[in-house]
């Protein structure tokens, strides 16, 4: 490094990429959002969750321990602006990279579709694999405006590669949606209500997994009270307690990889950012 200057940002706390261990996790960011229909930007959420990554200290106080967790921040994929196939194909083989290593991903959004990418090469490694959905929305949708490949279909890519799913939060679905989930076996749904009065049940269920689990979180599942700045704000959301308690349990299972996604802040400090900030170093406090 020259004097006088400055690496690009990378997460708060995260280690020398010429000193990698093995069985450890790894950062990617995926600065794309061209399938958005609403409120865009999620590009910068890369950029603007590092930045807030810098507000928290490296003793948690919410769980009473230190960040020591190794990890690694590798930087933002090269996206295909337009093509959210091609772009899932690169965090598809870039996750497959991170798998190599003995890595496993977590990954900054961008839009929810990034989760396509790493669930392929998560569920073609272990061969089976049960995915966390914390979002407003099921994305469920066969196709959104004729594409395949978007925000809105992800979880039923996901379904169809033979991923178990676990939709928490959900306070938002089309009737289509709704009928596939009641003609198919493998996905659970715990709504936002059931949150907030039946936590014990979710926290029983969750811990009694078998498997290798994947945690995709999309920002709107948060109130947007507290994370507004998400492509698709939905009134009636999770608080971050609520999220802590997830998190935490999830902690002792076999989790395999983690998104956070659908960040779409304009500006340093933002609510969501930091929020979403919070969630990956708590995930990372965590996980041993
Ligand atoms: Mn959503």
């Amino acid at each position: 490094m020259l004097l006088n200057t400055y690496e690009p940002w990378k997460f708060a706390f995260s280690g020398e990429n010429d000193e990698i261990i093995e069985n450890s996790f790894g950062i990617i960011g995926v600065p794309f959002d061209s399938t958005t229909s609403y409120h865009s930007g999620s590009r910068l959420g890369p950029i603007v969750v590092r930045e807030a990554s810098f507000g928290f200290e490296k003793y948690n106080t919410v769980f009473n321990k230190d960040l020591t967790t190794s990890f690694y921040d590798f930087g933002d994929i090269n996206v295909v602006p337009g093509n959210c196939e091609a772009t899932c194909r690169i965090v598809e083989d870039t996750v497959n990279e991170l798998l190599d290593l003995n890595i496993k991903p977590i990954i900054i959004g961008g839009e929810h579709s990034a989760s396509i990418g790493a669930i392929k090469a998560l569920i073609e490694r272990y061969g089976k694999l049960t995915v966390i959905h914390l979002d407003a929305h099921r994305d469920l949708a066969f196709d959104f405006v004729g594409e395949k490949y978007s925000h809105a279909t992800v979880m039923r890519r996901a379904h169809e590669m033979g991923a178990g799913l676990v939709q928490i939060g959900i306070r938002s679905s089309s009737a289509d949606e709704n009928e596939f989930v009641k003609s198919t076996y493998n996905v659970q749904t715990f709504k936002t209500k059931d949150v907030h009065k039946h936590m014990d049940a979710i926290e029983y269920y969750l811990i009694n997994i078998d498997g290798p689990i994947y945690i995709s979180i999309d920002m709107d599942v948060v109130d947007p009270s507290i994370a507004p700045s998400v492509g698709n704000p939905t009134p009636g959301g999770l608080f971050i307690s609520e999220i802590e308690v997830i998190i935490e349990t999830l902690s002792h299972k076999n989790v395999v990889g983690l998104d956070v996604v659908e960040t779409a802040a304009d500006r340093l400090g933002d609510n969501t950012a930091v929020v979403a900030a919070k969630i990956i170093y708590d995930f990372l406090t965590l996980v041993e």
